[in-house]
């Protein structure tokens, strides 16, 4: 069969859609995908002309499948809407239609609920060979003729991950949207980097993050809450990309979790790596689990970067979020990493306008900012709330959503000051801690100077600044200003990175 497969992620990297394009290819279909790269202001819509191209692209398949985020949603919608005129079954997976089904369903006829390898490849089946479609594990199907919804439950997870084939990077096969046209994917679209998954699932089931949805999808319909790749299918998976991109110039590891994986994995790992690969990758690592040998391998074998995530102070990660996690893991962490400072770049990630913190929460989690050692860079992220999250139902349950627009899904990501006024809550300090964002040594923090943070957390000074928000306000008309010429200068900056690396190499 002619399948077309749609990713609406920003990034070109998508797994989920590559892995669907690869089983499918295993099985015999041949396949296309388009990558819709577009703007990270989620309120914009493709345009007119680009629809007509999607559906050009897509006229002759037998199967269409679309995928994405909670923010992509309207946009995916928008492409669903399109295609229907062609005819053809769409099936909309990934994440959203994973949590939100009932929402998908009502645009989309058939919707992936899950783990979507084995149930696609069923459902293209099925269709080549005109039989039903209604009972096929994993799948939502509205019924044709009745216009009934079939609901069919998830099957058990994929235990052995390694029984997948790799992720399709045959990039001839690939679409990408570029300057409002669907061209032919080309290496220099992956921008030197990859994101790459060794596992799947997450230990915690933090409030904000759909992972607690998926353990709960899951519970009793798997074996083990981590599954995890074998350090040679890495390792291999890795070689192949290398040979086939000459442009790459690290890999991306971005499992939520990769330092939870055991030492004598993360040896194998590291072992094979610095034998057989021999080039700088990035991770990200959990205070709970990085140590310092773990540490140690991975500089050894070529990490030069690692992401942590801090999130809250530690009432909030406990008490809001449902994170186990301490200031004393935080710390203890924080120093191992600090010891390979020379060699390891380190990126903390903290979460930002939570309306259930309380004045104290924000100043501790800067105090605990300052007691890390330094350098490092801090990454300030606005909190989003996304659909049928626990956090996002306490906030509906609540009042502090109403419509929508409140839980900040359409937002553009980067724009800060459109988040901390949307938040409403604890403007001063979210824009403190905001402004924080960037490198940090021993006298600043981003744009702050540390004699300035000090400065603006004096006791009286918050209070004031709390009750009386003009001056916030003022900063913060300011701040968006700011961020549009920045993201104007990094818009020209990306136009001249290829030719600039190109002249440096
Ligand atoms: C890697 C990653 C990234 C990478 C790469 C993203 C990319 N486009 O490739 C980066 C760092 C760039 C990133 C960015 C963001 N991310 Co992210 N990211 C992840 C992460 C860690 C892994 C995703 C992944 O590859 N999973 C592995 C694959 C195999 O799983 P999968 O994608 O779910 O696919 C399976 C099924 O969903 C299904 N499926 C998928 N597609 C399709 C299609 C069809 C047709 C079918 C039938 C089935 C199907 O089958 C697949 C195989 O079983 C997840 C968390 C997680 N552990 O999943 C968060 C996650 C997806 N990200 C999330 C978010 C919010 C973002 C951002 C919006 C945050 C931001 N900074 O703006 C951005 C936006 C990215 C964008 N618009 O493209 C949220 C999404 C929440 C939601 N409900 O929408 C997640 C779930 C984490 C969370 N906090 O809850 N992300």
């Amino acid at each position: 069969m002619q399948i077309t497969l749609i990713s609406t992620a920003t990034f070109p990297s998508d797994q989920g859609i590559r892995t669907i394009s690869s089983v499918l290819k295993k099985a015999g279909h041949e396949v296309k995908i388009i990558f819709l790269a577009y703007s990270e202001d989620y309120s914009k819509f493709y345009p007119e002309s680009v629809l007509n191209q999607i559906q050009d692209l897509s006229k002759d398949s037998d199967l269409i499948g679309i995928n994405s985020f909670a923010s992509t949603a309207p946009r995916a919608i928008q492409v669903i809407d399109k295609l229907k005129q062609l005819n053809k079954p769409i099936v909309w997976g990934g994440i959203h239609a994973t949590i939100s089904p009932e929402k998908c369903i009502e645009y989309c006829d058939i919707v992936c609920v899950g783990e979507g390898e084995q149930a696609i490849v069923e459902l293209a089946k099925a269709i080549e060979n005109k039989r039903t479609i209604n009972k096929i594990k994993n799948l939502w199907v509205k019924d044709s003729k009745t216009r009934r919804i079939i609901k069919n439950p998830v099957r058990d997870l994929i235990d052995e991950l390694d029984s997948l084939p790799f992720v399709d990077y045959d990039i001839q096969d690939h679409y990408i949207l570029n300057k409002g046209k669907l061209i032919k994917f080309r290496e220099s679209d992956l921008n030197g980097e990859i994101f790459f998954l060794t596992g799947r699932g997450c230990p915690y089931g933090c409030d904000y993050c759909s992972n607690d949805l998926l353990n709960k999808l899951y519970e009793g319909k798997r074996k083990k809450i981590l599954r995890w790749h074998s350090p040679e299918y890495i390792i291999d998976c890795i070689i192949d990309l290398k040979k086939r991109f000459s442009s790459l110039s690290y890999f991306d590891i971005r499992d939520d979790t990769f330092s939870w994986r055991s030492l004598e994995q993360i040896m194998e790992f590291c072992r094979l790596y610095k034998e057989k690969v021999n080039m700088r990758f990035k991770c990200l690592g959990d205070p709970k689990t990085v140590s310092d040998e773990k540490i140690r391998l991975l500089v050894e074998a070529g990490c030069t970067d690692i992401i942590i995530g801090i999130q809250g102070s530690e009432r909030v990660n406990k008490e809001i979020y449902h994170r186990n996690q301490t200031d004393n893991d935080v710390l203890n962490a924080s120093k191992i990493i600090n010891q390979y400072k020379d060699k390891l770049a380190v990126m903390y990630d903290v979460i930002t306008t939570n309306p259930y913190e309380k004045p104290e929460d924000i100043i501790n989690l800067i105090r605990l900012l300052q007691k890390i050692p330094k350098p490092y860079f801090l990454s300030v992220n606005n909190l989003v709330f996304f659909t049928s999250t626990p956090l996002y139902c306490k906030a509906k349950a609540e009042g502090i959503i109403q419509k929508e627009e409140d839980s900040a899904a359409n937002l553009n990501y980067w724009d800060r000051s459109a988040h901390i006024r949307l938040k409403k809550k604890n403007m001063y300090l979210n824009l403190i801690l905001n402004l924080m964002r960037g490198v940090i040594t021993e006298s600043r923090y981003g744009l702050m100077p540390n004699f300035l943070i000090n400065y603006l957390l004096d006791e009286k000074r918050v209070q004031r600044n709390l009750k009386n928000q003009i001056p916030t306000k003022i900063v913060l008309s300011f701040v968006s200003i700011s961020d549009t010429i920045r993201e104007k200068i990094a818009k020209l900056t990306n136009i001249f990175r290829r030719p600039i690396a190109i002249l440096l190499k």
